[in-house]
């Protein structure tokens, strides 16, 4: 599978490089979900090699509704680079992306390592901060067109993301949410994160655990989207999370 894993991870690379749509891999391939991480795995190292750093790790899927989409009952994630990131009220080429939607999220920034090997390491005690966020999320495959093994294999259709001004971690369950893009306003609550986002963290270090993804002092958390993804119009695009603040950013056509 080594190579087979290796050719997967340059097809998902070149199609975000090159902005140009691809067909999903189970079309053709047999993937499973240890196979899908090892691909995100490669995938993420040749941004690395191409000078990128990780800056964090971002949770997918962790609203019901999307689970049931998917037909799955656990999270992915994925990784964030310094490529990703785009200043609070900042500008970003929409041209970067194939097809990008925007959804509001909780972060959480990581004080101190998180040790995977001990299994009685409290998170929460290792996070300092939080913020609204804003993710942006290209899938790399046709028409969103993907499997569960697709999606974490192209690396949870990580493409962005903006950060609000950080405020000391606390509760940050039920806050009304409002995502703002273009002509379209979405309405949600910050419960449709597992219910509580501070849930996602700890759902975030089993997962890290089980695919062997570092969580370091210094790191961005995001949590998972608290409605619907929107397309990502040129424009503003913002996030207001009742009590946590704002987050914008501007897409250029
Ligand atoms: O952040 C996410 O929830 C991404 C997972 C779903 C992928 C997508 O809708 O493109
Ligand atoms: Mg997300």
């Amino acid at each position: 599978m080594t190579a087979e894993i290796s050719a997967l991870a340059e097809r998902l690379d070149t199609a975000q490089i090159t902005c140009a749509d691809t067909p999903s891999l189970a079309d053709d391939h047999e993937i499973g979900l240890a196979d899908a991480y090892a691909i995100q795995a490669e995938l993420v190292a040749r941004r690395e090699a191409r000078g990128e750093r990780v800056l964090g790790v971002k949770l997918g899927l962790t609203s019901e509704a999307k689970m049931a989409q998917m037909g799955v009952s656990e999270v992915i994630a994925g990784r964030l680079t310094d490529a990703m990131l785009v200043a609070d009220g900042g500008e970003v080429s929409l041209a970067r992306f194939i097809h990008p939607k925007v959804e509001p999220e909780v972060a959480y920034r990581l004080a101190r390592d998180v040790d995977l090997a001990d299994p009685a390491f409290d998170v929460e005690s290792a996070v300092d901060a939080m913020a609204p966020a804003i993710e942006i999320i290209d899938s790399r495959y046709r028409d969103f067109r993907f499997t569960h093994t697709d999606v974490v294999a192209d690396n949870t259709s990580a493409a962005g993301y903006s950060l609000g001004p950080w405020r000391p971690f606390g509760e940050a369950a039920n806050r009304a949410v409002r995502l703002r893009s273009g002509d379209r306003e979405v309405i949600g609550s910050t419960a449709a994160i597992l219910g509580d986002p501070a849930r996602a963290l700890h759902a975030l270090v089993e997962l890290c655990r089980k695919r062997d993804i570092p969580l370091r002092a210094g790191q961005v958390v995001l949590a998972g989207a608290a409605t619907e993804a929107v397309p990502f119009a040129p424009g503003v695009a913002e996030v207001d999370i009742a009590g946590l603040g704002r987050v914008s950013v501007r897409g250029l056509a």
